[in-house]
């Protein structure tokens, strides 16, 4: 499997060729609705937004801190990966430069409908900053079987995904499935012999592409340069069944009470907005 990359798909073209069968897509210009597209750069964060703040490894670092790190990041010297803004908390002045979220390809969306925009239900939508070097500290399946949308603004960051259904080559840890025990970055073959078998596909996303990756697909990251994207989730009646068991597996570690009581408003949520879907098709 390769990874397609296209310029000025259709939505219905997308939908039917990816969004349906779950088949990763590089979008190289799906971007260019926003205004943050050529916009962000290290600079233009430091000058407006210097001095907010992000935690990482326990330690509280400025904007400026970050992105001075970030530059002089190197391979054999990487800064920690990745910081982390959420943008609703920490950077709500950007919202408006990454209108529609949806770029016209990710809809419907129902983390963006009332219901569900909680900033619960593992979804985000966050600035990823890195620089050369920094990897994604684990391959893995995003949380809630969301679909994860990665907007790649500035440098390039180059991805490692897997054709779904290879979790036997993948050793998913038994206290999170979600997590891989191998280090894709330098396998241990002696340790876990069958990821000899998985067929990892690696590829490069720059600035102003977006990649879409759906559900159920195994991923990590690499820094080559510095690096800013920003990234958001996706539910719908495609994966609202997966969601659904994942809400209630999670909640039900937290007891029985507060997961049916999460459980139900997930429940009565999703057919709220499947009702909305109908109507408005
Ligand atoms: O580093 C990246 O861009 C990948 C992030 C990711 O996969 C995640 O946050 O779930
Ligand atoms: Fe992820």
């Amino acid at each position: 499997m390769e990874i397609k990359r296209k310029a000025d798909v259709s939505y219905e073209e997308f939908m039917e060729e990816h969004y349906k069968p779950g088949i990763p897509l590089v979008f190289t210009n799906a971007s260019k609705v926003w205004k943050a597209n050529g916009l962000f750069t290290p600079d233009w964060f430091r000058e407006n937004y210097g001095d907010r703040t992000t935690e990482k490894g326990g330690r509280t670092y400025t904007m400026r801190e970050i992105m001075d790190m970030v530059e002089k990041s190197s391979e054999s010297n990487p800064a920690p990966y990745p910081f982390l803004f959420d943008i609703p908390s920490k950077l709500p002045e950007i919202l408006p430069l990454i209108e529609p979220l949806h770029l016209n390809y990710a809809r419907p969306n129902w983390l963006e409908r009332k219901w569900f925009k909680r900033g619960h239900w593992g979804s985000a939508t966050e600035v990823f900053i890195g620089g050369p070097g920094g990897k994604f500290p684990y391959l893995h399946l995003d949380y809630y079987h969301l679909n994860a949308w990665i907007n790649q603004l500035y440098g390039e960051k180059r991805f490692t995904v897997f054709p779904r259904g290879q979790e036997e080559f993948l050793y998913p840890r038994p206290d999170d499935p979600w997590r891989s025990e191998v280090n894709i970055f330098e396998p241990d073959f002696e340790k876990y012999p069958k990821y000899k078998n998985a067929t990892p596909i690696h590829f490069t996303v720059g600035a102003g592409e977006t990649l879409f990756i759906p559900f159920g697909t195994w991923h990590s990251a690499y820094s080559l340069t510095p690096t800013i994207s920003v990234a958001f989730d996706q539910l719908n009646s495609k994966n609202y069944k997966d969601f659904l068991k994942d809400v209630w597996d999670f909640e039900k570690r937290e007891g029985t009470v507060k997961a049916i009581a999460k459980y139900s408003y997930a429940w009565l949520g999703g057919q709220t907005c499947k009702l909305a879907d109908t109507f408005s098709r």
